[in-house]
């Protein structure tokens, strides 16, 4: 192999579109952090700022195949899951992830867009509990993904840690809960729980529109920085504040939930 002068990393998501999420914002992310991003498809979502309108899912075995072509020819650093929908595409994914010995895989459980439609089948929840979280390096829920999978119902802060430590007994070490919905308060607290402890991190909440894909992205950025050799609790951080100078810079794009901007560096 070349002694390559860019962290290589991988998404294995669903196509928006829209570009505002999805595969479309982790290879954004990706370069826009200064890593190589490689991509999987597993769906194709017809998608702008306002609604999702069809959903097809790929083959399992182009998926696959997708999968061992990167493997086969790049050194990856770090790999983030994102839309992944049937409980057959998590599982082709945790047998891939398993055969490949993946050490630093992200799973974003994403299962529902900004606009409200579903981006996950029920039957893929267990799926996600039994065979793709226990392999994870990490995870980063919102709070109604953290809900669903830790069938906590979460209402405080203190909901929101117990849920972690429940989900952590799938095997998971770390866990990165997005406060992003939890609407009531001033700020935006994410909680990165890590080896057993918890650690805060918050900015002042952010009234845009624009917040089609930042679950992605959020999550994109944190496998980049662990690419680029961050440690986790850098890793986090430097992601939520990608994120919110993403969401800050006004892109003013499409009529509904607007895309971040991915590259606002070059428009400072
Ligand atoms: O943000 C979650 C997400 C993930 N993947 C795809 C999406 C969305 C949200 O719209 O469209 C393809």
């Amino acid at each position: 192999m070349k002694n390559s002068k860019i962290p290589v990393v991988l998404t294995i998501a669903g196509s928006d579109s829209g570009a505002g999420a999805g595969i479309q914002a982790d290879l954004k992310t990706f370069s826009s952090l200064g890593t190589y991003g490689t991509t999987v498809i597993t769906v194709v979502t017809s998608q702008n700022t306002l609604k999702v309108s069809d959903v097809q899912p790929l083959e399992l075995s182009i998926i696959s195949s997708q999968i061992d072509s990167i493997v086969e020819d790049f050194d990856l650093k770090a790999i983030k899951t994102g839309m992944l929908f049937t409980p057959e595409i998590v599982s082709v994914v945790a047998k891939k992830a398993k055969e490949y010995k993946w050490n630093k895989l992200i799973v974003d459980p994403v299962m529902v867009a900004s606009s409200g439609d579903s981006l996950l089948k029920l039957e893929a929840i267990n799926e996600y509990k039994n065979n793709l979280i226990p392999i994870s390096f990490a995870i980063t829920p919102n709070i109604p993904e953290l809900a669903t999978l830790s069938g906590d119902s979460i209402i405080s802060k203190n909901d929101i840690k117990n849920a972690c430590v429940d989900i952590s007994k799938l095997g998971v070490k770390n866990i990165i809960a997005k406060g992003g919905h939890n609407k009531s308060e001033r700020e935006a607290t994410d909680i990165l729980f890590i080896n057993g402890t918890f650690f805060e991190y918050s900015l002042p909440r952010l009234k845009s529109s624009n917040n089609h894909g930042t679950g992605c992205t959020f999550a994109a950025a944190f496998t980049a920085n662990i690419a680029l050799g961050k440690d986790i609790k850098k890793s986090f951080v430097d992601a939520k504040e990608y994120v919110w100078q993403a969401m800050s810079n006004d892109l003013l794009l499409g009529n509904g939930n607007g895309p971040v901007d991915h590259f606002y560096q070059l428009r400072k």
